[in-house]
């Protein structure tokens, strides 16, 4: 048996940043099945004092295997942390740790592609040529355009700057705390408090909120009502954030022009209602939660977490990433 401490490694972030674990020799990094029940009885048979982990949901058995010690850490490879019950956790004597500001710049890219993509219709061209069609649609510049942006964090930030400096958009930033002092320097011509003025004012909207209680389906019937007819609303932050159904019927009906998810209620996609399968409508682009998934931003990630446990096992809990409630 090993004498190095063993790291438990949800299976799909262990394949994404493989040459970091692989590379360690301090710790023994050990690819494990991310379902909650293989991955407890896991933590039980190796006797592990950490686990890294992706966004699977984790609802309990993890926290009753990994409290069986009196101190243990679940590290997330990247930023969100909404698939941790931080109460749960902080009952079992867990902490958590994140990896934040390390997968901004390829989130960030991602969700400016989704808009060019959505805003020429490439996905779409780019499937009709597979099915043999050379079928032009007409695109909409977005140069002059304005952008909202949701949610003026770290990735809004960049979006923003991309938008504007790159593309020449007029972006209005909204957010619930005050204005940042450097808007123009952001790229921002705009800063709100108030999601109606920006939701009404934009051609295209990016959400970039973080599943909280609070943001709960977020973006619902009624808050898609004040986008205009000829909208485009990309998500790369979290499904939770927004109501799918109503975005199906707002799209179905065209009273949104089109949408670009990367993040979904459920995680591989299921249609929360099956007669409303967004993969069914043509105005819109769906990609697997790719956002933060650049070889890049995955080394970061693998690093960043990698760090945090290292300080946890080293006892330096004063240099662990704890995220909010963790
Ligand atoms: C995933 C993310 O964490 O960090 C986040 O919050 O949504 C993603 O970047 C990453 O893909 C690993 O699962």
């Amino acid at each position: 048996m090993s004498a190095r401490e063993i790291i438990l490694i949800d299976e799909g972030v262990y394949t994404k940043g493989e040459s970091v674990f692989r590379a360690a020799t301090d710790v023994d990094c050990v690819q494990t099945p991310a379902a909650e029940a293989a991955l407890a009885a896991a933590v039980l048979e190796q006797g592990t004092r950490a686990v890294i982990v992706g966004t699977k949901p984790y609802t309990g058995p993890l926290y009753e295997a990994l409290g069986k010690k009196a101190s243990t850490l679940i590290a997330r490879f990247g930023v969100g942390h909404d698939s941790i019950n931080k109460d749960l956790a902080r009952r079992h004597g867990i902490l958590v740790t994140n990896t934040p500001g390390v997968l901004d710049v390829s989130v960030a890219e991602h969700t400016v592609g989704l808009l060019c993509s959505l805003a020429r219709h490439i996905a779409a061209t780019h499937a009709d040529m597979r099915d043999g069609k050379f079928a032009p649609q007409t695109g909409l510049e977005l140069h002059g355009k304005t952008l909202g942006i949701l949610g003026f964090g770290n990735i809004g930030r960049r979006v923003a700057a991309s938008a504007h400096f790159g593309l020449g958009m007029e972006v209005i930033a909204c957010d619930q705390v005050a204005a940042p002092a450097n808007l123009a320097a952001l790229g921002v011509a705009r800063y709100t408090n108030d999601a109606e003025e920006c939701f009404r004012q934009s051609d295209a909207i990016s959400i970039h909120l973080p599943a909280l209680a609070s943001t709960q389906k977020f973006i619902n019937a009624a808050r898609l009502a004040w986008l205009k007819p000829t909208a485009l609303l990309i998500n790369t932050a979290r499904g939770a954030v927004l109501d799918e159904v109503a975005l199906f019927e707002a799209l179905a009906a065209g009273r949104l022009a089109g949408a670009a998810l990367d993040v979904f209620e459920r995680e591989p996609y299921v249609p929360a209602q099956p007669d409303k399968d967004l993969r069914t409508l043509a105005n819109v682009v769906l990609t697997p939660h790719i956002g933060s998934n650049t070889r890049e931003a995955n080394v970061r990630m693998a690093e960043g977490a990698l760090e945090n446990v290292r300080h946890f096992l080293a006892g330096r809990l004063d240099l662990l990433n704890r995220v909010a409630g963790g």
